[in-house]
Formats: structure tokens, C-alpha cells, sequence
């Protein structure tokens, strides 16, 4: 068949069935444009910013099986988008990001030509795989290889580059030629299995850890059957959320460092680990110097569909290659004989320890205030919130002392239930990922809970929701302050100008002027103005005033995050 290799490129997405395409327009890749938007098998989303596209494409293939699709105009465009792959690149999750690049006989090298740019290396280093469609009749060949690899082993963001003279030429081609792979679900062989079931069942005091990996392969029950079974401490990362839930007897809180003095005391004693999908990243306090440090025997059962992951970040005394849900079957099968020697009274410490923890938040929300002002705190914003979102609702949590208050209250029941970027810290791919959000689950209350700071940073894409009929709900916890930077600033240094204070921005009339609703609510008029947003068709932005809140684990994650390093004053030089 003959077709132009925008055509081919629309073709093959199709088969794959990845139909979710944000971009902002690129008059290089005006043909894919066309095409898009003029077939409605396509869901075909342009935004206000490129950075935009990449967290909406990035949310697509959190909150799916699928994934998003990607681009902007040359140079610029696809400079802007940087974030969004970067961040969809540190969680491991598929997209792809296509970049037009001027003329072939313009390009590598370049001649400066307007916008032009390296744009293989510019996400060489952020995505699976970079490459440049150079000859219009190897267009097909290389489309298929780049859905491959953003799918298969640990997953990842791909980027291809096209030449506008190559989208627009003309080729033979027969799509069915080229079949597609399919992705391998590998396990492990039965010597290790024994060896896995060997150090559980003699484990005294053993956790379990479900990373993000458990949710991307669907092995959530099989997770939870395996807490069932074994009546071991469980946990979760911060990508894995909603995994496992306080619905579960031995649950000791999730989210690594964030979750508390239940997950830090388990770690830091237990003699096994086992670990799924979970790459031991920043949030993990195990073998994190000086603070959490690897105690003398802790075996780690590393299991992982990356090898190169295993042992990257932390010694293990097992690593293996293979499928979570796959393993977690086999592994189920195996342990249904087993007896275990944990130690119940450790349990029962490590459990006491996680309640205690819970006692503190609360209390700190009963407060309502944060200490000597009649401010709201975070603490009781964000239980608040809680109180009045929907059990089918996806939350998402951006901000900073916001994003640990939210996931201090906000308790997924689901994995897909609760979206936050745990590599990059992002700020700003909120609004986009709750836009994302809805496209996909257009029957879903959305709920965005971020910081006056976050919000600031995609906040045009308020826009891109009005026009598009996504009737997000976001909730503006308004300190005028990058919060986060307080505790650092005025307790490390002893410095109130540090830069952390930002001036009051009204997010209802911003909102407005975007075409959504706004409203400027307090902790009384908020379930009132929560029950109008749902109602409403439009979008909303609810604008609450919050005192930053000091967060009971914010130095022991700073701890982690800085390793050795002390900070002294740089006084003014005479
Ligand atoms: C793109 C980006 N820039 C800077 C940071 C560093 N940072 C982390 S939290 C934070 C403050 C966030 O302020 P806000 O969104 O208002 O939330 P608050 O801490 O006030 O609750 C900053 C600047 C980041 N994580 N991401
Ligand atoms: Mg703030």
C-alpha cells in the first residue's frame, strides 16, 4: 500500500490502540494534525503549553494500559515538553513523544536554522529510546519499535524525531508485515521460588513491599492475597498506593519515608524484605546513609522486570528478573503449605507504632489552626477534602507541604485512585494529570488538591479544561508561600528572606478569567462549594487559605534527600 508516513504513524497508533494525542500545534507535523482531528477514533487534545502534553501523556499511561501520544513544534516545542517526559521517565511509565525537525538535508549536522535544535539529545537521556526516522520507508519498522520498547521490561517514555519532508513522503508499505511483539511476562525458575519460600517462612520480623511495578503488571490481588497469607508487615511505595490498604490487618501506612514512624521501624529492623516492583528509590528509608543505614543480616528479596534495577540501590541477598503479578501467583501457589516464624510481638510493636503515627496526624488536625493564628491548617484542609470526595474519585496531589499533607489523609483504595510523580517531585503536572485524568475517566469525579505555588506553574491549562468541557475539581490550599522551603529557610538557616514567600493570588478570579468557576472558600463554606463543583459542568477552582503547617516527617526526609551534606549560614561578606 502506499501512504505518507504521518498516515503510517496514525495507522499503526490505531492498531496498538493508543487513541490519546495532546499537543500544541507544530506546522512541521501539520499532516498528523489533520489526521488526528479529523478521525474521531482519536481523543485529540491541544493545551496551552508543551509541558502540558508531556504530563498528560504521562497521566495517560499511569492511569491506563495504554499510553499517550505527545508533541510540539520544533526546538521550542519540544524543549518545552522536557518535563513532562522527564517525569513520566523517572516513574517508568510508556509514552511517546514525537519532535518534527526541519528539512532532512538541514539537520545533523545543523545549519542554524530557525528553532532548530539536537532534539535526539536533548531526550536521549529521559527516554528509553531516541531515534530519528531518516528514510520514509523504514517509518513503519521504527514506529513499531518505539511502542515496543516503551512497553516491554520496566516501561518508559520514546522519542522519534521526523524530518518534515520524511512525515510528508510518500512510501510502500504493508502494515501487517510487520507484526507486533508481544511483551514477555517472564518468571522465575522453580530453585529460586524454593529459595524465596525458604527465607520467608524463617523470617522473625519480614515486610512486603509493592512498588509501582505490582500495579503496572495487575497484581494488586495477588499482592493483597500474599499480606492475606502471610499476615507479614505490608507497605507500599509511593507509585504503588493503593496496593494495599488499611483494610489490610498488618498494613503499616505506605509511601516510603512520608508514611511514618511504622514503615521507619519496620525497615530499619526487619531481618527479610521482599520487595516488588519497587526500585529502593529516595523514599525508601533502607540503606540510605547516615540516617537509615542497612542493618547487620537484613536480606532483601529484590524482584523486579528489570534486571538492571536489582541491587542498584540497595545490597540484596536475591535479585529476581521477572513479571510481578506472575511471580506474585507463583509465589501464592508455593506459600499455601508454608509456616512462618515471624515474631507476632514485633508485628504487634511495628502496628502500635503506625497507629501512633496516625494518633499525631490527627491530632495535629484537630488543631484546625495552625499555632498562635487563626489560619486553617493543612492538616485539617486536606482531612477535610477527604471527607467529601467520592469513593470512585482520582485525586491528585501536587504542591509541596501539600503533597504531604495529602498523602498523609488521602487514602487510595485502588492504584489508579491516586496520581502523584514520586521521581521528578514535579510541581505543576497537576492540573494536566487531573485534565488527563478525566479525558480517560470522563465519569469519574477528579479532584486536584495543590499549592499556590504548583498551581502557578501550568495554571493556563485551566483553558485547556474549560474548552474542553474536563469539569476538574481543584482545591488551591493558598499559604502565599513555596511552604516547603519554610522549615529550610527560617529553621536551617535562621533566614525569613530565604525566598520562600510568594504574594496572595486570588485562584477564583484567575479562574474566571479561564472560563471556569471560582470560589474563595474556608473549612465551613468548603462542602457546600465541593457539592457545587461536582454539580457543575465547568471546571472549578476552590481557593482555601491555609498556614503552612509544619509536617511531623519533614526533617527526617530532608535527612535522606541531603545524605552527609550540613549547611552552614553564608553570611554577607564585609
Ligand atoms: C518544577 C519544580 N520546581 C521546584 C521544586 C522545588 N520545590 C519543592 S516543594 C516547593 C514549594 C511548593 O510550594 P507550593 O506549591 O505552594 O506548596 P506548599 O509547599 O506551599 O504547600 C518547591 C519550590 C520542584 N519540586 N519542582
Ligand atoms: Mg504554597
Amino acid at each position: 500500500m502506499t501512504d505518507t508516513v504521518s498516515s503510517i504513524l496514525l495507522k499503526i497508533l490505531k492498531k496498538h490502540e493508543i487513541k490519546n494525542i495532546f499537543c500544541l500545534p507544530a506546522a512541521q507535523l501539520g499532516m498528523v494534525m489533520d489526521g488526528v482531528s479529523r478521525d474521531p477514533y482519536f481523543t485529540y487534545i491541544t493545551t496551552r503549553h508543551e509541558e502540558a502534553a508531556g504530563h498528560m501523556a504521562h497521566a495517560v499511561g499511569k492511569l491506563t494500559n495504554s499510553m499517550g501520544v505527545c508533541f510540539g513544534t520544533v526546538g521550542p516545542g519540544a524543549t518545552n515538553m522536557v518535563p513532562g517526559v522527564a517525569a513520566a521517565w523517572a516513574d517508568n511509565i510508556p509514552l511517546l513523544v514525537l519532535t518534527p525537525n526541519n528539512p532532512s538535508r538541514t539537520i545533523d549536522p545543523g545549519r542554524d536554522q530557525l528553532q532548530g535544535a539536537d532534539h535526539i539529545g536533548l531526550y536521549k537521556s529521559i527516554t528509553k529510546w531516541s531515534a530519528t526516522i531518516r528514510y520514509a520507508d523504514r517509518a513503519a519498522e521504527l514506529i513499531e519499535r518505539a511502542i515496543h520498547i516503551a512497553r516491554s521490561g520496566r516501561p518508559g517514555p520514546v522519542h522519534l524525531d521526523i524530518p518534515v519532508d520524511i512525515g510528508a513522503s510518500v512510501c510502500e508499505h504493508i502494515l501487517s508485515s510487520i507484526p507486533s511483539i508481544k511483551i514477555p511476562r517472564p518468571v522465575p525458575n522453580s530453585q529460586d521460588m524454593a529459595e524465596v519460600v525458604k527465607l520467608l517462612s524463617h523470617a522473625k520480623r519480614p515486610v512486603l513491599i509493592a512498588g509501582g511495578g505490582v500495579a503496572r503488571s495487575d497484581g494488586t490481588q495477588e499482592f493483597r492475597e500474599l499480606v492475606q497469607l502471610t499476615g507479614f508487615p505490608a507497605t507500599t511505595t509511593m507509585n504503588g498506593r493503593g496496593i494495599v490498604t488499611g483494610d489490610a490487618e498488618t498494613y503499616i501506612g505506605c509511601g516510603g519515608i512520608l508514611g511514618g514512624h511504622g514503615i521507619l521501624k519496620a525497615l530499619q529492623e526487619a531481618d527479610v524484605i521482599l520487595s516488588v516492583g519497587c526500585k529502593f528509590s529516595s523514599w525508601i528509608p533502607v540503606n540510605k546513609l547516615p540516617m537509615y543505614p542497612m542493618i547487620e543480616g537484613q536480606k532483601i528479596i529484590q524482584v523486579d522486570i528489570d534486571n538492571e534495577t536489582l541491587g542498584r540501590t540497595v545490597p540484596i541477598a536475591m535479585g529476581l528478573e521477572a513479571d510481578a503479578r506472575e511471580f506474585l501467583k507463583l509465589l501464592n501457589v508455593a506459600l499455601k503449605e508454608s509456616t512462618y516464624k515471624k515474631d507476632a510481638v514485633w508485628i504487634e510493636d511495628v502496628l502500635a507504632s503506625h497507629k501512633a503515627y496516625r494518633k499525631e496526624l490527627n491530632d495535629i488536625a484537630d488543631n484546625i489552626t495552625t499555632e498562635n493564628t487563626n489560619i486553617l491548617n493543612e492538616a485539617a484542609a486536606v482531612r477535610a477534602i477527604s471527607e467529601l470526595v467520592p469513593d470512585d474519585a482520582i485525586m491528585i496531589l501536587d504542591g509541596g507541604q501539600v503533597m504531604e499533607w495529602g498523602h498523609s489523609f488521602i487514602h487510595p483504595k485502588h492504584p489508579k485512585d491516586l496520581l502523584f510523580v514520586p521521581g521528578m517531585g514535579h510541581l505543576g503536572f497537576g492540573l494536566p494529570f487531573a485534565n488527563a485524568a478525566k479525558v480517560v475517566n470522563p465519569d469519574r469525579t477528579v479532584v486536584l488538591i495543590t499549592g499556590d505555588g504548583a498551581m502557578c506553574f501550568t495554571a493556563q491549562e485551566l483553558e485547556t479544561a474549560a474548552r474542553n468541557g474536563l469539569n476538574v475539581i481543584t482545591i488551591v490550599l493558598n499559604d502565599s508561600a513555596w511552604g516547603m522551603y519554610r522549615p529550610f529557610g527560617e529553621l536551617l538557616f535562621e533566614n525569613k528572606d530565604f525566598g520562600q514567600t510568594l504574594s496572595h493570588v486570588k485562584f477564583a478570579d484567575m479562574a474566571k478569567s479561564y472560563g471556569c468557576l471560582g470560589e474563595e472558600v474556608t473549612l465551613e463554606s468548603l462542602p457546600g462549594a465541593f457539592r457545587r463543583a461536582q454539580k457543575s459542568k465547568r471546571p472549578t477552582v476552590l481557593d482555601l487559605q491555609v498556614d503552612f503547617t509544619a509536617h511531623p516527617m519533614d526533617f527526617f526526609w530532608l535527612g535522606v534527600i541531603f545524605e552527609n551534606v550540613s549547611f552552614t549560614p553564608v553570611l554577607p561578606s564585609p
